[in-house]
Formats: structure tokens, C-alpha cells, sequence
């Protein structure tokens, strides 16, 4: 039996993955700080998805036999409870999804990007020293970001680094650089925001407490995740359908664009719309993170993915989103192109490897344009819970 402990399992990820892990009958555990539910509301918004009370939640979850409670709302930098959590229910898995997960959160002001390196580094860490007491056989799979390498004039590689650290030896073959990226070397990182760089910190210290307390870790380097954990709406759905956010911080570009879309507004892409990023639909990030589940790397062993679907381009996606729009009978969506709030390269090569999860299994969805149908299809029920004023950006990187 596999016990998967889920930290932020009240998010966007965490509460349909948790669904799914208890559906395939793994035990399951969660913890969450409620932080997401609280900096949304400070954003001026809420989940576009009407959503149950964690307490709610928690209840429905133990509806499932193989869910497990544990203490609901902690810090993870609060090292002693975290270590007392991994005491008590010695997971074999740790899915670590509970940091702030917005760029233009952490562009803000001085105190939310404090907040945000703060939060994201000490709560790894803590984690870090607590595995290494409590349950260093454990496997941490760690949500990072496609956006740690930012968009370098080069391919990206995925890699690994072997148990025993760099000094170990490598195959004569695999040692060559694009084969066996990183051997040694992590690949060069070029994040765009101090919320990237929080996950870039992470990364090498997780490097570290692999290779020195032989740890091991597969380092998640994610694409922009989209849509919904049903295709239609569920008879249950204030308990069944995970959250979904819209504003200019927790949002993400197809979701704001098809909240955009239900509200009738024009859907804006940021410059030239040139920018290219790996995306994938919520069920196949779910899918990628139980095929991770299953196949964990050597004791050890520091594993980086990247996990997405395919890359587009931002234009490319709200033209999708546009013919989807009239589609599900929404009317014409108008796409604006507004002046980027962001510092970040608008036509540049973008060549990342994706293989791994492949490899493992991985099926992706047949069709992005279904998923946004169907994602738009749900949504257009609530759209009385839209928020016209938090949408448009105001925060800007420079
Ligand atoms: N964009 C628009 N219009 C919008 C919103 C975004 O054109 O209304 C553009 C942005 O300028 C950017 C791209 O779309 O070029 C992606 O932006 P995003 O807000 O969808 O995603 P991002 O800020 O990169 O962050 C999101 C998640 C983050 C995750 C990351 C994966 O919030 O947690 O780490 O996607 S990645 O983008 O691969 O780094």
C-alpha cells in the first residue's frame, strides 16, 4: 500500500488529485495552511468553482475508506509539526504542492514577495529536516515550474542526478552534455519572477539533502496546468469540483481567458502573444504526478521532470479559447493584446525535452481544444460568481 501525504491538498491540484488517489484506492493524507482561499480573497476574488469549506471537505474526503486524518491546518515551516505529521503516518509518498503559487503575487510589493521566498524556502526546508528524521525512505515528489529555466536561447533538458552525488561515476555514453544534462550540473536557471526563483531555491536545496542525506526526489518542472477535474458539472459539485481562479494573480492565462470569455469581455493577451510555455490540462497533471507516484527514483536519487502536454503559444490559446467560446454558445470572444505587465521575452526559441513521463506511461490528453470546451461548458453555470474587477493586471514587474 502506498500512503501518500498531500501538502496543499485544499488547492487547485491538491483536492482533485486527492480524489483520484483515493478513487485508486491509495491512503491518503493531506495538510494545507488555507493560504491559497485567503490571498485570493485579499486579491479581491474568489474560486470562479463554488467550493465546500475545507472542514466540508475534510468531512466529504472521509466519506473515502482509505483517507486518513491528520492535523488539517499547519505550517510546514513549523518544523516540529511537520515532523510530528511524518512521525505519525510515515508516508511512503510526499506530494508537495503547498507554496504561493503566483508570479505577479510575488511582483507586487515588498511584502509578498518577502512572504512568498519565505514561505515557499523555510516550508521545503522544514520538510527537508523532517524526512530526514522521520521517514528518509520516503519519496518527495516536489512541485516546481517549468518557468525555473525561464526561456534560455537553447534546449532544455530533464535529467537526474544520481545517488551518491556528482562525483559518482557516469556511463562513458550517457555523459555526453544533452544526453546526461546534468550530470553534476544542474541545468542553468533564468527564472522571471521572485516566485520562480522561490522554487529555483528549492530546487538546489533539495539537490542538496539528496545527495547528502541520500534523500530522494523527483523535482516536478510543470507547465501552466488548465481547466477542471470533470468535464461536466457533478451533481455534488460545491464537494467534487476543485477550485478555479480568474484574477490577475492566481489565474492562470487559458483559465482567465476562458473566464474572460463567460463574462463576454475581450481576453487578454499580454504583448504580442508570441511567448511560448508547456501546458497541460488539471487531469493530466493529476495522471503525471500518480505516474510519478508509481515509480519512484533510487534512494538518493535527485530526478527532474518536465511535465507538460505540448508548447503553444499565448495567441495560439485564446484563439483556441475564441472558437470554443462560440462553440458552447457563448458568443463572440474579442482577443486585446495590452501592454505586458511582465518582464519576460515575447518571441524566443523554446525547446523543452519531455520524455520521462512518456516513458513511464504518460497519455496525454487526445485534445486541448475538448478540454477547454468542456472546461468553458462547466463554468458558464457560475458566471453570476465573476468578478469583473480583478481581472485586469495592474501589477506590473517594473
Ligand atoms: N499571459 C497573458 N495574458 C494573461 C495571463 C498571462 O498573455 O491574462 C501570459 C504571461 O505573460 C505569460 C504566460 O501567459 O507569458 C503564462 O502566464 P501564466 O500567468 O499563465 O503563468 P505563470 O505566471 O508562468 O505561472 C503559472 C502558475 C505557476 C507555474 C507556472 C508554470 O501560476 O505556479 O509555476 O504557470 S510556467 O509558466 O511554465 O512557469
Amino acid at each position: 500500500m502506498n500512503r501518500v501525504l498531500i501538502l496543499g491538498i485544499d488547492g487547485y491540484i491538491g483536492y482533485a488529485l486527492a480524489m483520484e488517489l483515493l478513487k485508486g484506492g491509495y491512503e491518503v493524507c493531506g495538510l494545507d495552511n488555507l493560504s491559497r482561499r485567503r490571498l485570493v480573497c485579499q486579491a479581491g476574488s474568489d474560486s470562479l468553482t463554488p467550493i465546500a469549506e475545507f472542514s466540508t471537505r475534510t468531512t466529504y474526503l472521509r466519506g473515502f475508506d482509505n483517507y486518513i486524518d491528520s492535523p488539517a491546518t499547519i505550517n510546514l515551516s513549523d518544523f516540529y509539526l511537520t515532523e510530528r505529521v511524518l512521525r505519525e503516518y510515515k508516508p511512503d509518498t510526499i506530494v508537495h504542492l503547498a507554496e504561493q503559487p503566483s508570479a505577479p503575487w510575488s511582483m507586487k510589493g515588498p511584502r509578498q514577495c518577502i512572504d512568498t521566498q519565505v514561505s515557499n524556502i523555510a516550508g521545503t526546508l522544514a520538510l527537508l529536516w523532517a524526512m530526514r528524521s522521520q521517514c528518509p525512505e520516503a519519496h518527495l515528489i516536489k512541485l516546481g515550474t517549468m518557468g525555473e529555466y525561464g526561456t534560455p536561447n537553447c534546449d532544455i533538458p530533464e535529467g537526474f542526478i544520481p545517488p551518491n552525488g556528482p562525483n559518482c561515476l557516469i556511463p562513458e555514453d550517457t555523459a555526453i552534455l544533452g544526453k546526461c544534462p546534468m550530470h553534476g550540473l544542474p541545468f542553468p536557471r533564468q527564472p522571471g519572477s521572485f516566485y520562480h526563483l522561490s522554487k529555483v531555491h528549492d530546487s538546489y536545496n533539495i539537490e542538496f539533502a539528496c545527495k547528502t542525506w541520500d534523500l530522494r526526489s523527483t523535482d516536478i518542472m510543470q507547465g501552466v496546468v488548465f481547466g477542471l477535474n470533470h468535464p461536466d458539472l457533478p451533481q455534488d459539485y460545491p464537494l467534487s469540483l476543485t477550485r478555479f481562479d480568474y484574477d490577475q494573480y492566481f489565474g492562470t492565462a487559458i483559465n482567465r481567458f476562458c473566464a474572460q470569455a463567460i463574462l463576454g469581455i475581450p481576453l487578454t493577451v499580454y504583448g504580442t502573444g508570441e511567448m511560448v510555455r508547456g501546458f497541460l490540462p488539471l487531469k493530466d497533471s493529476i495522471q503525471c504526478i500518480t505516474l510519478l507516484i508509481e515509480n519512484p527514483p533510487a534512494f538518493g536519487e535527485y530526478r527532474v521532470v518536465n511535465q507538460f502536454e505540448n508548447t503553444y503559444t499565448i495567441e495560439e490559446l485564446a484563439t483556441e479559447v475564441e472558437i470554443a467560446a462560440v462553440d458552447v454558445g457563448l458568443g463572440v470572444a474579442e482577443t486585446v493584446h495590452i501592454t505586458n505587465p511582465r518582464t519576460e521575452s515575447q518571441k524566443h526559441y523554446y525547446n523543452p525535452s519531455h520524455q520521462t513521463l512518456f516513458d513511464l506511461g504518460y497519455q496525454p490528453s487526445p485534445n486541448i481544444y475538448q478540454e477547454i470546451v468542456n472546461t468553458l461548458k462547466v463554468l458558464k453555470n457560475f458566471k453570476s460568481r465573476i468578478n469583473p474587477n480583478c481581472i485586469q493586471p495592474t501589477t506590473k514587474w517594473r
